[in-house]
C-alpha cells in the first residue's frame, strides 16, 4: 500500500510527538510511525524536569492544560554535601523556575492531541528502512499489522532516539561522532512516598550520588550511583533505602520518607553528539542526534529545543518557499546541544564519586567546589542559568 506526506516522522517520543504537533498547527501534514506500542510509550518512566521553554511551548500550543494543573514549579534546588543542604534560588538569580512533570505525562498529552488532530500515527510498526535520500520524494518502507506499506514524502525526520535506525542510514563518512562514556549508572526508583522536600535534592555523599526528586504529591523518584553493570535482583528494597538514607539524610534532619516503591531500573550514562545533524533529506532531532548523561535533567528538553528548530525551518520551506532555516537546521542546533552537553558532563563530574587512583583527591576537590558553588552568587548564578534553560529564539506556530 503506498501512502504520501509532507513529513515522515520515525519515533513517537517527545521528539516525535511535538514536531508532529507542531507541524499540525503550521498546517503541514506527517505520519508518525513508532514500533513499540501506545501502552508501552506511554507508561515508558523517563525525565521528569522541564526547562520553561518547554512548559511555555506547550501552554502556547494547547497542549498544557494537565500541565499547567499538576506540573509542581519549583524555583530553586538543593545541594547536599558534608552532611549539609544548600539551596540554589532560581528565580531570585535568574528569574525564571523550572516545571517537574513526567516525561510520560508529556508524551500522553501529545498523543491526544495528536489523535484529535485526526492525522496518522502508528504504533507497533516494524521493520522502518528509509530510501532515496538525496531525491525530491524519499520513501519509507515498514510493515503495519501484517501489511507492507510505502509512505513517500518530501522529507524524514529521525526522531527514534539513540538506538534508532535513522542515524545508520547517513552515508559512510557524512557523520562524525563525539562520545564519553562513564564509570557509573544510576538505579532509579520510583515509590509511593509524599515527597519530604518540596525541591530536588542532588547529594554528593562518600559512597556516592543520590538524587531526591518527585512526580506529585504522593510519589518519590529517587536515583542513586551504582555500577555500570549492577544487578538489579541483587538490590532488595531494604538495601535501596537504606543506601539512599545514608547518601542523602543531613544533619537538619532531612531525609527522604519511605514508601511502597513500584518501579526500579538502572539507566546507564553517555554523553553523544552525532554531527552534523541532517544528510539530504534526513534531519535528526532529540536523543537520534545526541544523548546527555541525566545529571542535568536536559535531555527531553533538548529534543524539544530540536523539533521547534525543524518545525519553523519545515514552515518556512513549505509556506516561505525559503530554503535557508532547513540548510542551516544543524548549525543553529549544535551551540545549544554543545552548551547542554557541557553542562550534563560538569554536574555530573561534581556530584559523581570516582573510583581510580584519584578518588580521594578529587572528593576533596569536588567538596571544594560545591562549597564554592553554594557560596559565590557568580557560580550560583552560572548553575542556575543552565539548569532552568539557556535563552531559545524560535518562533512557535
Ligand atoms: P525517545 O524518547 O527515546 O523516543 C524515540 C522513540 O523512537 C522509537 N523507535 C522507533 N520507532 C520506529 N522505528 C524504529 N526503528 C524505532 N526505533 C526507536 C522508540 O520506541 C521511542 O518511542 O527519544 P526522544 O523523543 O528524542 O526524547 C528524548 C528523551 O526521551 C530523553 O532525552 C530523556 O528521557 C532524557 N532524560 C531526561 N531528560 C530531561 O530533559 N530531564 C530529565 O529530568 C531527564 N531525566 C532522562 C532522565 C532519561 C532517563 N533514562 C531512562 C534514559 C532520567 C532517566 C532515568
Ligand atoms: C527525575 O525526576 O526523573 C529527574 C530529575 C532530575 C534529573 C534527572 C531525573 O537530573
Amino acid at each position: 500500500m503506498t501512502e504520501r506526506t509532507q513529513v515522515a516522522i520515525i519515533g513517537a517520543g517527545p521528539a516525535g510527538l511535538m514536531l508532529g504537533h507542531l507541524l499540525h498547527l503550521y498546517g503541514i501534514d506527517s505520519v508518525i510511525l513508532e514500533n513499540r506500542s501506545q501502552g508501552y510509550v506511554i507508561e515508558r518512566v523517563r525525565a521528569g524536569v522541564l526547562e520553561q521553554h518547554v512548559v511555555d511551548t506547550m501552554i502556547a500550543t494547547g497542549v498544557g492544560d494537565r500541565l499547567r494543573r499538576d506540573g509542581l514549579r519549583h524555583e530553586g534546588v538543593w545541594l547536599a554535601f558534608n552532611g549539609e543542604r544548600r539551596r540554589i534560588d532560581f528565580q531570585e538569580l535568574t528569574g525564571k523556575a523550572i516545571t517537574v512533570y513526567g516525561q510520560n505525562e508529556v508524551v500522553k498529552d501529545l498523543i491526544d492531541a495528536r489523535k484529535a488532530s485526526g492525522r496518522l500515527i502508528e504504533f507497533e510498526v516494524e521493520g522502518v528502512s528509509l530510501h532515496d535520500l538525496d531525491t525530491e520524494t524519499p520513501r519509507v518502507l515498514y510493515q503495519c499489522r501484517g501489511e507492507s506499506h510505502e509512505l513517500v514524502c518530501r522529507f524524514i525526520a529521525g526522531c527514534d532516539g539513540f538506538h534508532g535506525i535513522c542515524r545508520s542510514h547517513f552515508p559512510a563518512g557524512a557523520l562524525t561522532t563525539y562520545e564519553r562514556g562513564y564509570p557509573f549508572a544510576w538505579l532509579g526508583i520510583l515509590a509511593h512516598a509524599a515527597p519530604s522536600s518540596e525541591e530536588l535534592v542532588y547529594s554528593l555523599s562518600e559512597r556516592g550520588f543520590a538524587l531526591f526528586s518527585m512526580r506529585s504529591s504522593a510519589v518519590t523518584r529517587l536515583y542513586l550511583q551504582c555500577a555500570p553493570d549492577e544487578d538489579i535482583d541483587s538490590w532488595p528494597d531494604e538495601r535501596i533505602w537504606r543506601e539512599l538514607k545514608t547518601r542523602l539524610s543531613t544533619q537538619d534532619g532531612w531525609r527522604p520518607n519511605e514508601g511502597a516503591i513500584f518501579q526500579k531500573g538502572v539507566t546507564p550514562m553517555r554523553s553523544f553528539v552525532g554531527e552534523p545533524m541532517q544528510c539530504g533529506k534526513l534531519f535528526l532531532a532529540g536523543d537520534a542526534a545526541h544523548i546527555v548523561p541525566p545529571t542535568g535533567a536536559k535531555g527531553l528538553n533538548l529534543a524539544v529545543a530540536d523539533v521547534r528548530a525543524l518545525a519553523w525551518a519545515f514552515h518556512r520551506f513549505f509556506h516561505q518557499n525559503a530554503r535557508e532555516a532547513l540548510a542551516s537546521y544543524s548549525s543553529a542546533c549544535l551551540p545549544r546541544v554543545w552548551k547542554a552537553q557541557r553542562f550534563s558532563w560538569w554536574m555530573t563530574s561534581l556530584l559523581h564519586r570516582s573510583n581510580g587512583n584519584f578518588a580521594e583527591f578529587d572528593y576533596r576537590r569536588q567538596l571544594a567546589e560545591l562549597d564554592y558553588l553554594t557560596t559565590s552568587r557568580a557560580a550560583m548564578t552560572s548553575l542556575a542559568e543552565n539548569y532552568v534553560g539557556l535563552p531559545i529564539d524560535i518562533p512557535l506556530p
